[in-house]
């Protein structure tokens, strides 16, 4: 069927605001779909590669370079010799479990540089937490993602109290200025909204992955890209040997973040978690849409954000997961197949550095560590 479209000379100066005003909608709606990828109802796309507009469509394949191989030198992975035997290093669901020894980082070093990946790191500051961003971010410049694209963000109230820093090559440091919460339970849970707003706004233009963490904490040993996945989670350094009736989930059904005796696979760390933009994206919004059923409904999840993140992890499953390495924390002694410590909870005075007690919804201010 052909459709010819006569224009009328005489009536021309009617058609053509019209074919303006579809020009304009059809420009304003491809904007909005490069722009503005995460909108709640729109769908994901798939976004590797910056650079090309994100849908999928067979002509975007001809944007795509060609192949270049390099040659790499290496020792040859051995089908008899499992690279560790006494740890778990594979998840039922094939996610990886990143212990030292698992992995050579110059391979993936030139894969994720091949790829032109850019880390944001997004960590929150708030009120007296200020204090723990220098050590935070000098022992990130020695050890992580050294040599790879990075970006610090540091969400604060505080914004004269985070210091000026010399930074590496390929690296930059973004403050963002953000409320505090009158209670310490809403500093720490509403970071998932502040990330999930940001993402839209924000990390979908800037960066390729996110790796969101407790800023309470000193890298002590390399951090790289072999974290990197699709969307990871790391075990919390208290539960790595505990029964899955002994993890703190949330047990009160009326909470969204309800997790039964008879379910679950790993308690998950609050304090770091990360993916692509879009995967954290998704992990926020249903982490701050969950806590808000709840806050209508006048409940608190009893961890927490980090109950929220177990109930998410539940059901989609992380697509690697990190060991205790990546969170560790001094209180706890060291066992032997512990061989790094990578990222170190620095020791505070609760008394100096929470909330006075009066201010806390809870009588004590009490560690997650120390249950
Ligand atoms: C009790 O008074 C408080 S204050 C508990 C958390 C507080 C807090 C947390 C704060 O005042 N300011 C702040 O920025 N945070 C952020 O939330 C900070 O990034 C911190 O690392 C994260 C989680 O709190 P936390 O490190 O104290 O939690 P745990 O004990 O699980 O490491
Ligand atoms: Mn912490």
């Amino acid at each position: 069927m052909t459709v010819e479209i006569y224009l009328d000379k005489k009536n021309c100066w009617k058609t053509k605001p019209f074919i303006l005003c579809v020009l304009l909608l059809c420009s304003i709606f491809w904007h909005t779909l490069r722009h503005n990828r995460l909108d709640t109802n729109a769908p994901l796309f798939c976004n590797f590669q910056r650079s090309i507009i994100g849908i999928n469509n067979a002509s975007h394949l001809g944007l795509l370079k060609g192949v270049t191989l390099h040659r790499m030198l290496y020792d040859t992975p051995n089908i008899m010799r499992p690279l560790r035997i006494d740890v778990l290093t594979m998840t039922p669901w094939f996610a990886p479990i990143v212990w030292n020894g698992t992995y050579n980082s110059d391979i993936l070093n030139a894969q994720f540089h091949q790829k032109d990946v850019h880390v944001g790191l997004t960590v929150f500051a708030i009120r007296k937490y200020a204090v723990f961003v220098q050590t935070f971010i000098e022992t990130a410049e020695k050890f992580f993602m050294v040599g790879q694209k990075v970006t610090y963000y540091i969400f604060t109230d505080r914004i004269n109290d985070i210091p000026a820093f010399t930074l590496s090559d390929g690296r930059k440091l973004i403050v963002l200025e953000v409320p505090s919460y009158t209670r310490w339970q809403d500093v720490s849970m509403r970071r998932m909204e502040m990330i999930r707003d940001q993402s839209r706004q924000r990390f979908i233009r800037e960066v390729d992955y996110l790796v969101c963490v407790d800023v309470d904490m000193r890298f002590s040993d390399e951090v790289g890209v072999e974290i990197l996945s699709g969307i990871f989670g790391t075990l919390h350094p208290g539960f790595y040997s505990a029964s899955r009736e002994q993890f703190t989930y949330e047990r009160r059904p009326q909470s969204t973040a309800y997790i039964p005796t008879d379910e679950g696979d790993f308690y998950y760390a609050g304090g770091f978690f990360g993916g692509t933009v879009e995967e954290v994206y998704r992990l926020t919004n249903f982490c701050h849409n969950a806590m808000m059923v709840d806050k209508e409904k006048q409940i608190e999840a009893i961890w927490h954000d980090e109950s929220y993140l177990n109930k998410y992890f539940l059901y989609e499953k992380p697509t690697k997961i990190l060991s205790p390495e990546y969170l560790w924390d001094n209180n706890f002694q060291t066992p032997g197949f512990l061989k790094r410590k990578r990222f170190v909870a620095v020791p505070k005075n609760h008394n100096a550095i929470r909330y006075r007690r009066e201010l806390m919804g809870v009588s004590v201010a009490s560690g997650k560590f120390h249950r």
